[in-house]
Order: C-alpha cells, then structure tokens, then sequence
C-alpha cells in the first residue's frame, strides 16, 4: 500500500532491528512508516516493512519448558527461583550470571541490572552489546568522559564532507543511508572506508578499499596531514583538548608521510591524499563508524584514532561536524543507559565513579551490591566452560551463534548446571541447550522504550494481545525478584513504574556530577502514566522548557565542555594495533563477516518471511575471481572454508571484483536451525580488545576447498515444521528456507545415493512421478496427494541445472498440478516464466535479468525502472544495486 496512508487503528511504535529507530504505524495486518517520527520520517526499509508478516503463531514458544516439558509459569518460576538460590548458597552470588540483549526494552534492561547486580548480588551481568557497541562505549568515556554520541541524524544531511568508516550503511541502516543519498548536493562528498566495495560504495566519491585491520594508520596519518598543513583548530585544541602533543608525536611515529599510511593499508597515495585534503578543507565534517571499526583488537583505539582527528579540528557536535557512532540494535544505547555492560554499574555510573556504590546501594535499598565489574562476554562464557557460573539467565541473545568460537560457546552451554532462556521462538541453537525455556513476549506483544543511534528515546507501544502465555520480559523478571523475596525493591505494575524510577536514578547520577554528566532524564520521572503512553521521541539529555514542555537536545559538548573531571576532551596517542589472527600458510586467507542486505542476524524472525529469503538463498563466501582461480572454483560451487577451530563453514562461492584478493566475505545469519555447518563464528577466535572486549570479529582467518559432492538436490516438501531427521546424516550440506508454499532444503553429498529405494523417506510418502537418468547422474520424484504436489526432490550433478526455486513454490499453491507442471518436474529446468535471475527488490521480486532486459528496452533509469518494473518503489533498500546494474548493464 502506499507508504503515504497511515491505516486505520493503527498504533505508533518503534522498528524492533536496527539502531535507526524508524517509527512505525502497526495494525496486526500492516506496517507503515510513522511519518512523524523524526527518525525516518515515513520511511521503512525492506525489513521493516516486512515487520507485519513476521507476526506469525509458526516457530513461537507458548509456554514454558523444564527440561523439553511443558510446565505452568509457578513450575517455571519456582525452577528459576531455586535454582538462583542453591546456586547462591552453595557457591555465592558471583555463580549466577545474566546474559542480556540490545534487544530487549529499557524497562526490561532496567530490571535485569537492578536484579541481579542489586539483589542476587552477582556483577557478572553482560549483554551481546559487547559484540556490538562495547569498543564505541570505551572510546567515547576515554576521549568524552561519558558514554554519549555527540551528534544527530540531521548532521548527516547537513556535513559537507561524510566519511563512512566500517559501515555498510546501504543495508544496515537503510533508512540512514537513504536520508544521506537524499540530502546529496552539489560540493557535498562522500569517502568510504571498507575493505570491500559494497552497496554504500554506491554512494562514494572516494572509496578507500584498504587492508583490514589498518584504519588506526589512515586516521594517524590524517592527523598527521592535518598538523603539517595548518588545518588543525589550535585554538579549540588549546581551550578544550589535553594530550595533543602526545597524541600527534605517536602518530607521527605511526603513520609519517602519505607515502608510508599508502603501503600500510595497501592504498594509491593519491587516494590517501584525496582524503586528507577533503577532510582538511571541509569543515563540516561527520565520521559515521560501526562493525568495521568497532569489532577488531584494537576496536577503542579504532574509535579513539577518529575522534582525534575530530578534536584536532575543533568537529565534535557542531552542526554537520562530528564523529558518529552507529549502533546497530534498537535498544543498544537503552541498555548501555541502565548499565547492562559489566563494567558499569547504572544510569551512566561507574564502579569507580566516586560514590556512584553507595549512591545506588541506597536508591535500591540494597546492601548487596557487588565490589567490582563483572564478567564481560567472551570472559564469561569461559568462566562458564570454567564451571564457575552454575546458572547462566540468557534472555534476548542466540549465543550459540553470535559469539566467537561458536563450538566453545556450546560446550559451555551444555555443561552450564543451569542454563535459563528467555526468548519468543521455541527453537533457537540457544534454546537447545536450555534446561529452563521461558515464553517472552514479541515485538508488537511489549510495551516499553528504546534509544536510538542519536539518543532519541522512543515508545515501543503494544498493539497485539500476548502469544499465548508469553510475558513481558520485565514482568518475568519482577516475577522471579519478588519470589526471591524482594516485592518491597520490584513493585512494579507496569513499564510506566520502571521507567519513572530509571529516568529518577538519572537525576541522581547527574546531580551527584556537578551536572558533569550529560545522561539526565530527570524530567520524565514526573510523567503520568497517560504521558508515558503518549510519550513523544526525544532525544537525552531531556530538560523541561519554559512551557513546561520536555525539551531534547540533538547535539552535545557544541561549547567545547566535555564530561570529563577538568571539562577537557581526551586525545589519546594510538600506536597502531594490527589484527590478531594474522594468516599463515596453511589458513591463508583472511575472513571477513557480516551482514547482508534482507536477514536480521541469527534469522529468527525474518526467515519467517519467504520474501526476505530471496534475496540470499544460501550462506555465501564472496571471494575475488582470482583467488577463485588459484582455488579452482568458479560461481555456485559449494566450498568449505576450515579455520584452526573445530567447525567449517560451508558456502556458495560468490566471485566478485567487489572483494580483495586474499579476503573472503561470509553472512553471519545462517544457525544450525537453517543450515548444517554455516556458522560464521566459528571461524573467529575468541580474541578481544583489551579495553572494551570487544571481539575480533572481521578478522578471521581459514583455507578454501571446494566440497567434493557427487550429487546436489532439491527437496520440497509442503509441510512446514518438520525438520530433516536421519536423514540429515546422508548428507555433507543442506540448507532450509522456508517458503511460502513449502519449505525447501538444498542438500549435496557425496555418498553414492540409490534413490529410486530411498525416495519414500525423502518426500515422507510415497512417490508417484519418477524420472531417473543414471547416466547424467539425474534423479526426479514427487509425492502427489489428491493431484495436489506434496512433496518434490529433484538430483542433478549440478546445482543450476534444478529448475527455479519460485516456479517449484508455485507448484504447491495448485490445487492440481497441471500436465505442463507435472512435465516440468520431471524433466528438469525447463520453465516458461521469464527467468527472473538474482533477485534484487524484494518488496516486489525483481531479478537482475529482468532489469538488465528492462534497461536494454530503454528503461535505462531508476525512475523508469520503477515505472515499469515497480522495483526500488517501496523501500527503497535495494536502490543501490539498481543504480549499480544502470552503472554496468550486462
Ligand atoms: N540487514 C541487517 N541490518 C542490520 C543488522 C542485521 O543483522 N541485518 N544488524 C544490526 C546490528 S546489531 C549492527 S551492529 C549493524 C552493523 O552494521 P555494519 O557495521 O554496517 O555492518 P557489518 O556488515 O557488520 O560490517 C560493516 C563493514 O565493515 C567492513 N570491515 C571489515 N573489516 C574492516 C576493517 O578493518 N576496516 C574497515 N574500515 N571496515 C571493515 C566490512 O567489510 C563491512 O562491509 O547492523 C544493524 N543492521
Ligand atoms: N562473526 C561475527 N559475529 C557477530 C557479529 C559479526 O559481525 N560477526 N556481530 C555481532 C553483533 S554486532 C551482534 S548485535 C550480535 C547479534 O547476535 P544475537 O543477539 O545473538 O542475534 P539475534 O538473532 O538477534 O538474537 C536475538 C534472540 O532474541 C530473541 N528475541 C527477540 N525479541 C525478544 C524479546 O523481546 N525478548 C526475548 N527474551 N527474546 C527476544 C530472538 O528470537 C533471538 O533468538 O552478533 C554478534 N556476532
Ligand atoms: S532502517 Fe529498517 S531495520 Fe532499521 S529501524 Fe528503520 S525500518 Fe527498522
Ligand atoms: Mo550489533
């Protein structure tokens, strides 16, 4: 529908994915864009708006679990509550550890901290935001003093020049990336930095494609630049910076000439001073960072090696000039607000932050909180493995898959005594391991707030009745604090109640500063349940206007005070950390991961929409066509990338130019729920950042074979819940997609096969359409019900000679299968719909071929290709592929 018409009834609540923060008009049956929300202002991208269709009763969990039993939530309870208490008597409060998510609520977030650092008593509270945000949160304390972005979405628009470091913002922040492509002007210049070319390239005027690993060089070098030709602000440097001196004597030894920051990161020298020109003579200027910074060894010093060059010139929360962190969940700045980091304690406070124990230890009325930080991620799960932790309470986060050293994580998982999950969806590699499972409400069943990338605090408002017996991961919690005696401390009766207290506790830690700290919702302590429910976006610190209105601030330190104790900003020497897991000969190849353009990390709710299985099919290595050679594998073949870890990683190649030789690019998403051996991270080493502990994510390393399968398949069966079973064992790859007619498996092995006596167990029927050509290594059957398919497996040597993936789902929708469908199957590829070719628009399922074909015929824009093909009309997220296909038709 179109995006400009806000449905009926409908509510006005916040995108669950990425740290944009889209507002969003929601009825049960549709998603618009809240075209008042100052974030995206109408605007979704393809996962967004998708959002309606992932509000299915398929793959929810609807009642808690004891050991894989259905149980009542006392039962539950009652477990979860034992449990804590044995574990505290036994071994002391610091063997009980929360595990939390960016995911989760303010309110959520808020409880979880209070509970288990207040009243368990344990420090070892984390949260998947150490994958994610921890190195930005390090960086913005050792040069700002507090944990805060200083600038706002609309500097994006205004900065004359925008650097994107490590950001692949075309697809993570799709609504971002199509507000700067918006704003283009004439004079206005993008550089991207980014080890391969992606989608966001699309948008650079410049695109440094440098070694991973070497952005501490490049930023060393710009200051550098930047102080031997006068474009830095001494004057700003003067009045609100300390350490300049230190900080440019170690980049000089880091990074001296152009000449020398061009051979560390493998640059053209010209491309290097293009930059550091620009960068010089504009000085509205916005250095927007994520994953590609923030996930390596040196992650801190990556952030800090940029805010330098910002301080240098007087560029922090100016309009247009500032550096811009990223954060990548709804909800990580919500929980880095309430403390869900181990080493803080809440509402901006420290652990070491004077008072800020005692403080809080009365605001709680508690005597129990801990001495010292806790635990950060990676620790933790090896304090599990240890044995140390003997209840692990993981709600929100699918650890089996996002950590480093995936086959550790879930050695740890398993012999965890107690391991206590909380999640929506029943099946999870998470959830296997869990001796209590505990329904938590969804997206669209809760009610709560979250902050965004630019300290905008938004409603995530309810507008479903909750699944079954699923609740709110804030009232699970209270639950389980009142029954472990603490009513008095957790009264609350609904969100409104938690977030009163939390923006209270704000006031408190900010007037305890002095007014130093710039984290103060005070004000919205006194809102009235109604004016919570109502609660426009505003972003911290929030103050109450003349009127009596609350008042946002967009940008922060503009006069040049920062948070620490003198009021100076830090500049800090960074002497270059290179990555840790460096290539040898037997594991030549760098891995680097992420993400792609339609999934949502480990898939558990967009695989629920076929659409958004479109566009990638299958896990993927993208690889550079020489290295391709040199391997001997060409595009489609199935390859095996093997690290010094247990695990592999199985993956269609993807030759692309896009890529470096020597660096190959895998997806994050696919779990063992969607694939058999396709988890990223088990290719990355548990290595981390000293200061933030932030795993070393983009930099794995491995060996490249292709995988020897004699035969590669196709099933389809109709029915949707039921998995492989036995026969999973036969093969040496499969991978699940659900579809919206069947569900589909791709399968290749290399055990010679017979077919023809084993197809009964593959379809789960009997068939009765069989083909069999043993020559060409070619093998057809279908299971037909009532002349309506059922289920469908077709062998070939080759993947690409199986026919289309649609026209196969298609078969399932007929009632009868006709004699041409009937043929088809049978025969193999022959299809008499257009080849669509590798989908591009998902919103509208376009292929590539169909666009090359639409430009040949003249359609040779974006507008006319939307005029006729419809493709990049809805979301938008795909329009960068498309002006790529008008740059190099085929
Ligand atoms: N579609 C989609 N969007 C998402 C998410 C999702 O799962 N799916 N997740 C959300 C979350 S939680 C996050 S954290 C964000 C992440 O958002 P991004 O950080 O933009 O995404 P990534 O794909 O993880 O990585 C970004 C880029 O870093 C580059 N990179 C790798 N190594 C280096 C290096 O050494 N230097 C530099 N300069 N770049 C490097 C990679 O090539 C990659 O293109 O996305 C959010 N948005
Ligand atoms: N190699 C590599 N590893 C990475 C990254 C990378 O780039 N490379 N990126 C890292 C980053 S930045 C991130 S953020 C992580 C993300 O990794 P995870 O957090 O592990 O990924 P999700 O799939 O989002 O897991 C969220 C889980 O919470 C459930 N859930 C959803 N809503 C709710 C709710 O309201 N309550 C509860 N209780 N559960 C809910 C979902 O069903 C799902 O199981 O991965 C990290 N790991
Ligand atoms: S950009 Fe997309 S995923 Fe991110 S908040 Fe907006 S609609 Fe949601
Ligand atoms: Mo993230």
């Amino acid at each position: 529908m179109d995006s400009n018409i806000k449905p009926a009834d409908s509510i006005q609540t916040t995108c669950p994915y990425c740290g944009v923060g889209c507002g969003v008009a929601a009825t049960p049956s549709e998603v618009t864009g809240d075209k008042r929300h100052p974030a995206n202002q109408g605007q979704l991208c393809v996962k967004g708006s998708a959002l309606h269709d992932t509000l299915v009763p398929a793959g929810r969990l609807l009642k808690p679990r004891i050991e894989g039993e259905e149980r009542s939530w006392p039962e539950a309870l009652a477990a979860v509550c034992g449990a804590i208490r044995d574990a505290v008597d036994q071994h002391g409060p610091g063997s009980v550890a929360l595990y939390l998510s960016g995911q989760l609520l303010t309110e959520d977030y808020y409880v979880a901290n209070k509970l288990a650092k207040g009243f368990i008593g344990t420090p070892h509270v984390d949260t998947n935001s150490r994958l994610c945000m921890s190195s930005a949160v390090a960086a913005h304390k050792r040069a700002f003093g507090e944990d805060c972005v200083p600038g706002c979405y609309e500097d994006l628009e205004l900065a004359d020049l925008l650097v994107l470091a490590g950001s692949n913002t075309a697809w993570a922040h799709p609504v971002l990336y199509q507000r700067m492509q918006a704003s283009q002007r004439a004079g206005r210049r993008v550089v991207v930095i980014d080890p391969r070319r992606t989608a966001t390239a699309d948008l650079a005027d410049l695109h440094l494609k440098l070694k991973p690993g070497t952005d501490t060089v490049l930023f060393n070098g710009l200051l550098v630049w930047l102080s031997q030709h006068g474009a830095t602000n001494p004057d700003y440097i003067a009045k609100h910076c300390s350490g300049f001196e230190e900080t440019l004597a170690c980049a000089l030894e880091v990074a001296p000439s152009v000449a020398s920051v061009a051979a560390q990161c493998d640059l053209a020298g010209h491309e290097v001073e293009q930059f550091y020109r620009w960068y010089a003579d504009t000085p509205r200027t916005v250095t927007t960072f994520s994953q590609g910074v923030n996930q390596s060894a040196a992650g801190t010093d990556n952030c800090n090696a940029i805010f330098n060059c910002h301080l240098a010139t007087g560029r922090v929360g100016k309009p247009g000039a500032s550096p811009f962190s990223l954060t990548g969940q709804p909800n990580a700045m919500g929980g880095r607000e309430v403390g869900g980091l181990a080493n803080t304690l809440a509402a901006h406070m420290e652990y070491d932050t004077p008072g800020a124990r005692e403080r809080l230890a009365g605001f709680w009325g508690t005597d129990r909180l801990p001495e010292a930080p806790g635990f950060k991620a990676v620790e933790l799960f090896e304090a599990v493995h240890r044995g140390d932790i003997k209840v692990l309470w993981i709600m929100g986060t699918n650890p089996a898959v996002s950590l480093p050293d995936s086959a550790r994580v879930c050695e740890a998982l398993a012999a965890c005594p107690t391991v206590i999950v909380s999640d929506c969806m029943a099946n999870t590699d998470t959830t296997a391991f869990a001796n209590i499972l505990l329904p938590a409400a969804g997206w669209g069943e809760k009610d709560g707030t979250v902050t965004n990338s630019e300290r905008c605090i938004s409603r995530q408002r309810s507008f479903l009745p909750l699944t079954s017996e699923a609740r709110p991961d804030w009232q699970i919690l209270t639950s389980v604090a009142r029954e472990l005696g603490h009513a008095q401390a957790f009264q609350y009766q609904r969100p409104a109640d938690i977030f009163r207290e939390h923006a209270m506790l704000s006031a408190l830690a900010c007037k305890a500063s002095d007014g130093r700290q710039v984290f103060d919702i005070g004000v919205l302590a006194q809102l009235t349940d109604a004016q919570y429910n109502q609660l426009e976006p505003v972003q911290w610190p929030v103050s109450m206007g003349a009127a009596g209105d609350v008042t946002g601030t967009p940008r922060l330190f503009s006069d040049g005070r920062f948070a620490t104790d003198n009021g100076r900003a830090r500049m800090v020497p960074i002497s270059a950390g290179l990555p840790c897991q460096v290539v040898t000969s037997r594991y030549p190849l760098v891995v680097n991961t992420g993400r792609i353009r339609d999934q949502w990390h480990s898939m558990t709710r967009t695989a629920l929409v076929s659409r958004l299985l479109t566009h990638r099919q299958e896990p993927s290595i993208e690889i550079h066509p020489d290295d391709a050679l040199h391997y001997g594998i060409t595009d489609g073949t199935l390859c095996q990338l093997t690290g010094p870890g247990p695990e592999a990683f199985l993956g269609r190649a993807r030759l692309t130019a896009d890529q470096r030789p020597g660096e190959v690019f895998i997806p994050i998403h696919w779990s063992g729920c969607f694939a058999s051996q396709s988890v990223a991270t088990n290719l990355i080493a548990a290595v981390t950042d000293p200061i933030s502990g932030q795993p070393e994510s983009k930099h794995g390393i491995a060996s490249l074979s292709s995988l020897a399968s004699r035969w590669q398949a196709r099933l389809m069966r109709r029915e949707s819940g039921g998995g492989l079973g036995a026969l999973a064992g036969l093969c040496d790859y499969w991978c699940r997609q659900p579809l919206t007619h069947s569900t589909s498996w791709w399968l290749a092995g290399n055990q010679t096969m017979d077919w023809g006596s084993d197809a009964q167990s593959w379809l789960g029927g009997e068939p009765q359409l069989i083909m069999a050509d043993a020559a060409q290594g070619r093998f057809r059957a279908a299971h037909v019900v009532d002349g309506r398919l059922d289920a469908v497996l077709l062998v070939d040597r080759e993947a690409d000679l199986l026919p289309d993936l649609a026209w196969l789902d298609q078969c399932f929708s007929a009632e009868r299968l006709s004699d041409d469908q009937r043929q088809c199957l049978l025969a193999g590829r022959s299809v008499e719909t257009e080849e669509i070719g590798a989908l591009v628009c998902s919103c509208f399922q376009v292929g590539d071929r169909q666009i090359a074909s639409a430009i040949r015929r003249g359609h040779a824009t974006l507008e006319a290709l939307g005029r006729t093909l419809k493709c990049g009309t809805n979301c938008g997220s795909c329009v960068p592929e498309i002006r790529e296909l008008l740059a190099h038709p085929a």
